[in-house]
């Protein structure tokens, strides 16, 4: 595969940086931490790493509050950590994708700081949405994303907007500065070395400047993103990533190669994605359709039918998503009713092992689909929800939704166990209380306990990223489905000479025609494929 195509295929890692591995023994994780773990990445087999966002910030959202988009925060170490960890990876042959949040920032920035300080009225407001409110009431009935209206008023009688946590203040992305300001950012961690940025909320920046409020839906304004919404998938959003595309464009020539995106945005149908990943604009997005797809084949072959249509139709790679850190795990998801897979934590019957099997299978699927795929830290562990955090401990963002709480997004973001038999699970050297607690019973689960398993749940992954690797038929190009396949079987050969078969359905299924087998999730019992099993095959 040509280098300069390489995110067209790639395999990313997303490593959340308070989570992952502790170098300083605080207790957060953080760069050296990750600098430590390389080898553990470039033997796992993954091509890049996504980190998310690791600027200086009072993390009252996971850092997703960013108070200074050029600097480190001191909790996870220096520019010059992060200078050493993009070198070290790149010498291990890993790409480094960061996180750029272009939608808001954190009350702590000194753009937002200057505008409260400089009053109603002044030029320093006019970055963010400062507005007058309707009769005491703000200004629309816009709903921000952890509860709660998305305005807040100050005492000299401004509300200012803020789609997500009352600390995130939506910048104004019609203010020429603003716009600016993101080049310079863009171009200075593309000069610092970094191959890309996955962008954060990239449906959101533009708003419609005359605020109509937004529908009601059971009493309650919507954040619904339906065709029109004021805040949501704005034709004005399209102007900026293509600006920001010919940033990236001016490195294409560089020995380092392509600089990329991949836009978070969580847009259906596919066709509203497509518009995202136009030639001129960011390289590719994450497919949510296929997190949000339930363990039924006739769902999961709707979504990577009509995923790929539209993507490749604009020329843009696929990409496979199973889990990330907002999101309850994958693990966990398919362990439950088909209904209750998206449900908060703790409230739903859940077969954890029922769960681990079909995750096995997941990813060999994932693994043999064409384009991207990402691997969220853990994914390769087997790890599965935490639903019984303490109330205590929690430091996601709750809310109040139809009588009872919800319970925020910590429980996908419990730090990696590495070793040992009991927490901090090697977490840190030095580590005695890692920032969130982790689960008495994850000792078979630390990649420690797990490398010498051949049968293990890291080896799978293992496995299957070595055979993607060398094998010609796998990466970027097309599927062909097995049509006659029976039902809940899901059936497809990929040029040169390999088929993927997933059985989803209840009762085991031979295996079609075949010169060898090349990996299998679970034993075949019999000679045949047992329910919620993959196998790829040499045809
Ligand atoms: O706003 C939504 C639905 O109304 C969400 O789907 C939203 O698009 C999603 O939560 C965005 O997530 C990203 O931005 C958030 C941050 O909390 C998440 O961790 C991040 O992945 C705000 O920066």
């Amino acid at each position: 595969r040509p280098a300069a195509d390489w995110w067209r295929s790639a395999v990313v890692y997303q490593v959340y940086p308070r989570s992952f591995a502790d170098a300083d023994g605080d207790g957060t994780g953080d760069l050296n931490g990750i600098r430590a773990k390389l080898p553990y990445l470039a033997e796992l087999g993954v091509d890049a790493l996504w980190i998310s966002p690791w600027y200086p910030s009072p993390l009252l959202d996971g850092g997703y509050d960013v108070a200074d988009y050029r600097d480190i925060n001191p909790e996870f170490g220096t520019l010059a950590d992060a200078d050493a960890l993009i070198a070290e990876a790149h010498a291990l042959g890993l790409r480094i994708l960061i996180d750029l949040v272009p939608n808001h920032c954190s009350w702590e920035h000194p753009w937002f700081k200057a505008a409260l300080a400089a009053g109603k009225g002044s030029p320093e407001r006019d970055l963010f949405w400062f507005r007058d409110g309707k009769d005491g009431q703000p200004p629309t009935n816009w709903p921000a994303a952890f509860g709660g209206p998305a305005w807040q008023q100050l005492d000299d009688g401004d509300w200012y907007l803020h789609l997500f946590d009352i600390s995130q203040p939506d910048w104004n992305w019609d203010h020429p500065k603003v716009i600016e300001e993101f080049d310079s950012i863009l171009r200075f961690w593309f000069d610092r070395g970094v191959d890309g940025f996955r962008i954060d909320v990239a449906d959101s920046m533009a708003k419609d400047a005359g605020l109509p409020d937004v529908p009601l839906e059971d009493g309650q304004p919507t954040r619904e993103k339906y065709v029109g919404n004021p805040f949501y998938d704005q034709p004005g959003v399209h102007a900026i990533h293509q600006r920001w595309r010919a940033i990236a464009d001016e490195y294409a020539d560089t020995p380092q190669g392509p600089r990329v995106f991949v836009a978070e945005a969580w847009l259906s149908p596919a066709e509203r994605l497509a518009q995202y990943v136009r030639p001129n604009e960011l390289h590719s997005a994450f497919n949510f359709d296929a997190l949000r797809a339930a363990w039924d084949a006739k769902e999961l072959r709707e979504v990577i039918d009509h995923t790929t249509e539209n993507l490749w139709a604009v020329g843009a790679p696929a990409t496979w998503v199973l889990s990330n850190h907002d999101t309850i795990r994958h693990r966990t998801r398919f362990g439950r009713d088909k209904k209750d897979a998206l449900e908060g934590a703790g409230v739903v019957p859940t077969d954890l092992a029922l769960g681990l099997r079909r995750a096995r299978a997941a990813a060999l699927l994932e693994l043999a689909l064409p384009g991207g795929a990402y691997v969220y830290q853990g994914d390769e562990l087997g790890l599965p929800e935490v639903e019984d955090l303490p109330e205590d401990v929690l430091d996601d963002p709750t809310w109040e939704r139809s009588g009872h709480t919800v319970r925020g997004r910590d429980g996908c973001r419990v730090p990696i166990p590495w070793s040992g038999s009991e927490p901090p699970y090697g977490f840190g050297p030095g580590t005695e209380q890692p920032w969130l607690p982790q689960p008495a019973d994850w000792s078979p689960l630390t990649a420690e306990a797990q490398t010498d398993d051949p049968d293990s749940h890291l080896n799978l992954y293992k496995s299957a990223l070595r055979i993607r690797r060398g094998h010609a038929a796998l990466g970027e190009g097309r599927l062909a489905w097995d049509q006659d396949a029976p039902e809940g079987i899901l059936s497809f050969t990929r040029d040169p000479g390999f088929q993927c078969v997933v059985n989803l359905s209840d009762a085991p299924v031979p295996l079609p025609p075949h010169q060898k087998i090349l990996l299998t999730s679970a034993p075949l019992s019999a000679g045949e494929l047992p329910p919620d099993t993959t196998v790829w095959l040499e045809s």
